[in-house]
């Protein structure tokens, strides 16, 4: 980051001799761009990557800006370390996503000192002093659990006995964890048939959710009904410990099969929503670069903002009653069902 990091500084701040002779025109027209320094929380799932390339493929010269991209590689540190030299470039503005809803208050605190405007992307922060940020563009992570948690509680109706269940965490205190985590507590509390055998934070990671499922199959077996998972890399890692056990994914919870429920449906996570591995996948729309433009060009020529903006998600049903795979209101034949109803979903 450090190697970027100096080398755009060269360019921006005109400290290159190179550019004091150069083509003035060119010059002017970088003065022209607007500046945007981006802390992006990591690389750790196929959603994350799919947010980082549409800030990207929005961010460009071509449409106006300059983007100083910075992966904190999963750590707030290496975040704050950001904020802290976006602000020594003197960015025109700050987005950043963060890992945490904590800790925030201080860097935020020099970037308003500054005049620089943050953005808030994707997961939320919980500051003393709202004004630290101008916008929040995300998800409303608890409508999902709450989504997710209506399905189950219409596909499992008809289940006499109780139905346990597992629970692979997101990264603990991630507004995206504390959302899906809340929904489903909140379903065992009322659904008194609905049993809790174990929860674990397995970071959004495909490792950590095989990790965790392996721990979870290890203890209680055949005992595990459903199997939620708060993001689609930790369910693709429980799939393969299931299937590594010798259990099967799938929503005839009678015949002992562990029924999938996941988040952010990905395209590998809709695959797996269209064979029946997972039965059903809420989506978490990581598409936020032209929103984000939209917001950052609205504050450049000086107007007011919505503070709060939310992405629009659909849900993903594997219905095996059904025989159909659902979504948008349309109806696919699990016979006949193919990726192309999938069409123009970039991630
Ligand atoms: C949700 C986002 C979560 C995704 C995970 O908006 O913060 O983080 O659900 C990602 O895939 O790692
Ligand atoms: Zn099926």
């Amino acid at each position: 980051m450090a190697v970027m990091m100096t080398s755009l500084f060269l360019l921006s701040c005109g400290s290159n001799p190179s550019a004091k002779t150069g083509n003035l025109q060119e010059t002017k027209a970088e003065e022209d761009l607007i500046t945007v320094g981006f802390s992006q929380i990591g690389a750790e799932s196929d959603w994350r990557l799919a947010c980082t390339e549409s800030v990207e493929s929005a961010f460009t010269t071509e449409n106006g800006f300059n983007l100083i991209f910075d992966d904190g590689q999963q750590k707030q540190e290496n975040q704050l370390k950001a904020i802290r030299e976006f602000i020594d470039m003197d960015v025109d503005y700050i987005i950043l996503d963060p890992i945490t809803e904590e800790g925030w208050d201080s860097a935020l605190q020099e970037a308003k000192e500054a005049g620089i405007p943050v953005i808030i992307v994707d997961r939320q922060i919980s500051v003393k002093d709202d004004s630290l940020y101008t916008a929040w563009v995300g998800a409303d992570f608890r409508t999902e659990g709450d989504r997710a948690v209506g399905w189950l509680s219409t596909v499992l109706a008809s289940q006499k006995g109780f139905i346990n269940f597992v629970h692979i965490q997101g990264t603990t205190g991630a507004t995206a964890q504390i959302g899906r985590t809340e929904a489903l507590k909140d379903g065992i509390v009322n659904h008194n048939r609905w049993v809790l055998l174990a929860r674990e934070d397995a970071d959004f990671v495909q490792a950590k959710g095989r990790e965790v499922m392996e721990d979870f199959l290890k203890r209680y077996g055949s005992r595990i009904n459903v199997c939620y998972c708060e993001n689609d890399n930790e369910a693709y890692g429980a799939l393969q410990a299931i299937s590594a056990a010798g259990y099967r994914a799938g929503q005839d919870i009678d015949q002992g099969e562990i029924l999938v429920v996941s988040f952010d449906a990905t395209r590998q996570g809709l695959r797996y929503t269209m064979d029946g591995s997972i039965s059903m996948n809420m989506e978490c729309n990581p598409l936020f670069g032209p929103k984000l433009t939209e917001v950052v060009k609205a504050l450049n020529r000086g107007e007011a903002v919505n503070r709060i903006t939310y992405m629009e998600e659909q849900q993903f049903v594997h219905d095996d009653a059904l025989q159909s795979f659902r979504y948008d209101g349309n109806a696919y034949p699990l016979t006949t069902v193919t990726e192309d109803v999938l069409a123009g979903r970039k991630y």
